[in-house]
Formats: C-alpha cells, sequence, structure tokens
C-alpha cells in the first residue's frame, strides 16, 4: 500500500513532463539494473549520480542538463555526457550516446527505435528479427564450439597418447643404446688390433715380394739393355735409310722436267706426297736438312736409360716400336721409287729422274750387302725379347703373390677376421648411429612446446591447403609451409614453423598466443626479405584455411579454423563428450599399454616425462621451437 503511494506520487510529480517516463512507465533511458537509483529520495529529490548535487525530480529527464555527469537526463539529448538505454526486447540491449536520442536518424543498434521517442522520426521495432537471426546465430556458434571442443578433447587424448608413446619409445632407445655403444667400442678395439697385424703382413709380403722383384732386375738387366741397344741402333739404321729416300724423292720432286709429262715421275711424286701427309716420321724425315745427321745418342739419355732394367726395358720396346714404325715407312718409300724405275720413260732423259732411280738401286745394293748380319742380329735380338717377356711375366706373378689374397693360413685368417670384424663394427656403429638419430629427433619434438595438453603434437606432421587463383598454399603443423605454383608446380619453401605469437595480459605481461603461428626463414624473396608466413587460427569444427593475403611483399598472412584452439568443453557438455570419446575404438596403431597409461595418467606423467628429457641433456623450450 506504501509502496503504492509512492508511486502515485512520482507520476505525479512527472504530471507536468510527460515524455520523462517511457512507454513502460519507466524514466526514460534508464537501464532497470539503475531503476532504483532513479527513486525520489526521502525529501522527495533525485540525487546526480555522481552524488555531487541534489534536485527536483521533476528536473529529470526535463530536456535540461543540471548533474554534472549527465546522470539527471538519460532520456534526452541535454547533456552531452549521458547514456540512453535501448531495451531492445527481443534482443540485445545497448547503450548509446545521448546525442543521438531524437537526431532523426533511426540508430541501428536501437533496434527498437525508442531512441527517436519524440515521434518525428518513425522508426520501427526490428528487435524480433534481429533477435531472431543473433540467437540463430549463437546456436550455429555454440554447435561450433561444442563440436570444435569435442573434437579438441579428442585431439587432447590422441596428443596424450602420442606424448607417452614418444617417452616409452625414447626409453626403450636409451635402454638398447647403452650396450650397444660397449659392443661398438670392443669392435672398434678389435679391429684396430687386427689392423695393426694387418699392416704387418702387407708389409712383410712387398718385403719379400721387392726382395724377389730385386733378384729379376738383377738377372735381366744386362739382356734389358743389349735389347735397348740393339733396338736403338735399328731405329737409327731405319731413320737413316728413310731420311736418304726421302731425300731422293725431295730432290725429284723439285728438280724433274715437268714439260716430259711422264706419268710415271707424276705417280711417284703424287705417292709420295700422299705418304708425307700420312706419315709424321717421313714429314719429320723431310724437314730435315741435307747436312743432317742422323739423332746421335748422348751420354746423359743412355745412363738414364740404361739405369735400371725397368727404364732398360721400357726404352727397349719404345725404340722397338719406332723401328718397326720407320720400316713400314721405308717399305712404302722403296715401293715409290721401285715403281719408278720400272716405268720412267728412258727416251726423255730426265737427269733428275735418272739420278733418283740410279741412287736407289745404288742403295739398295749397300743395304743388301748388310742383310746377312742383320738378320743374325734379328735372331739374336729375338731371344732377348722373348727372355725379357718371361721376365716381365715372373714379375707380374710375384706382384700377383704380394696380393692379399693368397696368403699362407694363419695370415689368411687374421685377414678374414679383420674382415668380420670390420663388417659387424659398421653394421653396430650404423645401427648405433640411427638410435642416436632416432633419440634426438623424440627429443627434438618432446623439447617443443607443443603447446596447452600438447595438442599441436597431435597435429604434427598433418598438413592444410588452400587453392587461390595462382598459388596452392600449404601448412604442416610443427612442420614447413609451401607456396606451390598452380601452372608450373615450383615450390616456394615459406619457412618452418618457429614460434608462436605473443599477447599483452590485462597486467601488461607478455604471454604465449597460441593461436597464431609463425613460419620463418622461408625461400629468400628477390629484393626483399626472407619469405613467412603468419598464420591466425580461430576455433573451427573442421580444419579449413580461410583465406591468405600477401600484405607485404614475401610476407604472408593466412587464416584458418581448427578445433585445436576451440575454447575447452565443461560442465554436462565435457561429460558428454567424454562419454562419446570413451566408446570410441583406439587407433590400431597405439600400443595397449600406452591406452591404459594414457586414461590413467596425471600431470605427474608429463613431469617425469620433463625429467626424462631432462635427463638427457633437453630442457623444455616455451616460446621458440
Ligand atoms: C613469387 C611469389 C610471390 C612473390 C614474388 C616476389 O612470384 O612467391 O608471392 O610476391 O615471388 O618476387
Amino acid at each position: 500500500m506504501k509502496l503504492f503511494s509512492v508511486f502515485l506520487m512520482l507520476y505525479a510529480t512527472h504530471a507536468a513532463n510527460k515524455f520523462a517516463l517511457d512507454s513502460d512507465g519507466e524514466i526514460r533511458g534508464v537501464a532497470p539494473k539503475d531503476y532504483s537509483k532513479y527513486k525520489p529520495n526521502k525529501e522527495g529529490l533525485f540525487q546526480c549520480l555522481d552524488g555531487k548535487k541534489k534536485i527536483s525530480f521533476d528536473r529529470v529527464n526535463d530536456d535540461y542538463c543540471d548533474c554534472e555527469d549527465g546522470s539527471d537526463e538519460p532520456g534526452t539529448s541535454a547533456c552531452n555526457n549521458s547514456k540512453f538505454y535501448c531495451k531492445n526486447v527481443g534482443h540485445i540491449p545497448v547503450y548509446i550516446g545521448s546525442e543521438r536520442v531524437n537526431d532523426g536518424v533511426c540508430d541501428e543498434e536501437c533496434c527498437d527505435g525508442s531512441d527517436e521517442w519524440s515521434g518525428i522520426t518513425k522508426c520501427e521495432n526490428r528487435c524480433k528479427e534481429l533477435g531472431e537471426v543473433a540467437k540463430k546465430k549463437e546456436k550455429e556458434q555454440k554447435e561450433i564450439y561444442y563440436m570444435g571442443g569435442l573434437e579438441k578433447e579428442r585431439l587432447k587424448r590422441k596428443a596424450k597418447r602420442m606424448h607417452l608413446q614418444l617417452s616409452k619409445d625414447m626409453e626403450a632407445k636409451i635402454k638398447e643404446k647403452g650396450p650397444l655403444e660397449k659392443e661398438v667400442s670392443e669392435l672398434e678395439k678389435e679391429k684396430s688390433t687386427l689392423e695393426t697385424k694387418e699392416r704387418e703382413i702387407v708389409s712383410k709380403l712387398t718385403e719379400s715380394s721387392l726382395k724377389m722383384k730385386q733378384e729379376l732386375y738383377d738377372k735381366y738387366k744386362e739382356t734389358a739393355v743389349s735389347f735397348r741397344r740393339f733396338n736403338l741402333d735399328k731405329k737409327n739404321i731405319m731413320e737413316g735409310r728413310v731420311t736418304a729416300l726421302v731425300g731422293l724423292l725431295k730432290d725429284l720432286a723439285k728438280d724433274y722436267n715437268k714439260e716430259y709429262d711422264d706419268k710415271a715421275v707424276e705417280k711417284a711424286i703424287a705417292d709420295y706426297n700422299k705418304l708425307l701427309d700420312m706419315s709424321f716420321r717421313v714429314r719429320l724425315a723431310s724437314n730435315k736438312g741435307a747436312d743432317d745427321h742422323p739423332d746421335i745418342e748422348d751420354d746423359n739419355t743412355r745412363r738414364i736409360e740404361e739405369d735400371s732394367f725397368t727404364s732398360s726395358e721400357a726404352a727397349a720396346n719404345r725404340y722397338k716400336y719406332d723401328a718397326g714404325e720407320l720400316a713400314d715407312d721405308l717399305k712404302k718409300l722403296s715401293e715409290i721409287l721401285a715403281e719408278l724405275e720400272n716405268n720412267y720413260n728412258r727416251n726423255y732423259h730426265d737427269l733428275a729422274v735418272k739420278g733418283a732411280t740410279n741412287e736407289f738401286l745404288s742403295l739398295k745394293k749397300t743395304w743388301s750387302e748388310s742383310e746377312t748380319s742383320e738378320a743374325k742380329k734379328e735372331a739374336e735380338a729375338e731371344k732377348w725379347d722373348k727372355t725379357l717377356q718371361d721376365a716381365t711375366k715372373k714379375l707380374i706373378e710375384i706382384d700377383q703373390k704380394s696380393d692379399k689374397s693368397s696368403l699362407p693360413p694363419e695370415e689368411d685368417k687374421i685377414m678374414k677376421q679383420l674382415e668380420k670384424v670390420k663388417s659387424d663394427y659398421y653394421a653396430k656403429s650404423s645401427e648405433l648411429s640411427s638410435i642416436n638419430n632416432n633419440i634426438s629427433s623424440i627429443n627434438e619434438t618432446l623439447l617443443f612446446d607443443l603447446g596447452p595438453d600438447n595438442i599441436f603434437l597431435a597435429l604434427k606432421d598433418q598438413c592444410v591447403s588452400i587453392e587461390l587463383s595462382e598459388y596452392k598454399y600449404e601448412v604442416c603443423f610443427l612442420g614447413s609451409a609451401t607456396q606451390i605454383g598452380i601452372k608450373d608446380y615450383a615450390n616456394m619453401n615459406l619457412g618452418k614453423f618457429t614460434k608462436y605469437g605473443s599477447i599483452k595480459t590485462a597486467s601488461g605481461e607478455e604471454q604465449i598466443d597460441y593461436k597464431k603461428l609463425s613460419y620463418l626463414n622461408g625461400a629468400h624473396c628477390w629484393n626483399g626479405p626472407a619469405r613467412s608466413l603468419h598464420v591466425n587460427l580461430e576455433c573451427g569444427k573442421e580444419t579449413l584455411v580461410l583465406s591468405v593475403m600477401e600484405p607485404e611483399k614475401c610476407e604472408y598472412h593466412m587464416k584458418m579454423k581448427l578445433p585445436a584452439v576451440c575454447p575447452d568443453l565443461v560442465g554436462e557438455q565435457l561429460q558428454n563428450a567424454i562419454k562419446i570419446l570413451d566408446s570410441e575404438p583406439i587407433p590400431d596403431d597405439t600400443e595397449k599399454s600406452v591406452v591404459n597409461e594414457a586414461k590413467t595418467s596425471s600431470t605427474e606423467d608429463v613431469d617425469l616425462l620433463e625429467e626424462l628429457v631432462e635427463d638427457i641433456g633437453g630442457d623444455v623450450v616455451h616460446d621458440e621451437l
């Protein structure tokens, strides 16, 4: 009854200002939470909300600003510092600046149109319609958060299993490593001992084979020297003869009478020129002057070439080859001159032709006189040649015997042992280095900051991509990012995952922002920086790249939706999720023991793992991977 009379009084005080109240009979522009502040005090006055002034109640919303804080005019535009409350029934209530009250514009935020209460501008009430849209959106968002949150719970479980599996694997590898290291070091010692023995055997072998070879060198050195001298002589004789015949043909070509047009002479000269073209030895002889003597062996060359069996034998064979080639040239030159001698036209009396043929016949006669003695020498040289060939064979045999494959049984056993130890050592060493690689790769993963609940571990090696007009962009979690040309398939490295973002808390502290991933140090940009990609993550029920931009040259920004960053489920939703996930089968590739442990393990297990990581020399890094 008392309350009713207060209201009556209130309405009476406002009778002079019919606009002070809204259609609900409440003070216009005031939020329900503040209604109590707009009640007359004991003296029936209104106290400005800053407490600085008291005014009579009819001055509330009288379109005149009385309070310093504008609190007496919540429903008009009289104060430039007051706020007008739009109830927006059916949608979300909002405050707008009171200068927007009755300004002739239907404010978007004030969907109930209450800001234009004067009636000059008519505003439709759109709150129901907007509220329904907003509610639908909210429902959808809730559904996304639930589905995303459920998937996140699934990922958390997976991350936990993977983390446990990794630490188990590491433990196992560390256990394996110790005995293997011992084995490798023992094998290394054994290998080194046997290698010392091997060196002794080889040096013994070399020593004995050198001795045997020296004996052969000594025995056959003289034969090699004789054979060398014989071949050198023969080569010199042949060279002299070739030079003589070349001289005849050279003079003939210069002096013959062309007017006779003797075909036999023309042919001899043409054949000679052909031979000049083909044989460098004939060319050499033709360049020699008439007074040049055949090369005379100098003492120094002889000393060098006859210094040893091998040098003598090598020189002998070289001279033998040269003599053979010269003998061929001599034969061809003789044939040219013999043909000329047979066929030239004797009626022409060409002195150059007669001179050449006569000289040829006389040289042939001289050479044939020494034929018998030359044949004798030749026969003897053939014997030397054979002896030397036998000696060479024996030398090769010695070399083959000094080869490790034909050793006495005792030494052969050592060599075979060494072979086996070496192969065991290499096999075990490679096993050890593969274990070490395994350990450091697991260690590297475990040292990463894998996000809250190690959630990013569950996504490791998973890649997401988007195709835009020119390029396909691919991002792999905890891995690399790539830009691939759609036309040319050219791959451009956009960087390796390096760090999360950072965010300042309200208290100004720096905190890791797991919703930002930075991929840095990609392929260098021509005239620009190394390429980099910055990914902004937002909650989504599925993993999806939304957009990629390149706001600065070679600096790419990507937006991605994924469940891993959705808000954690709580309360009933979480209980629901647990029921669903508990009923799901666990992937086959997970060890049973890991599954059980993951179910029961608490954060203490994670602490244990961190200890293990630290034991092997790691440190858990939280801001940079
Ligand atoms: C390539 C791409 C582009 C980049 C240019 C810079 O074409 O990686 O994204 O802007 O190189 O030269």
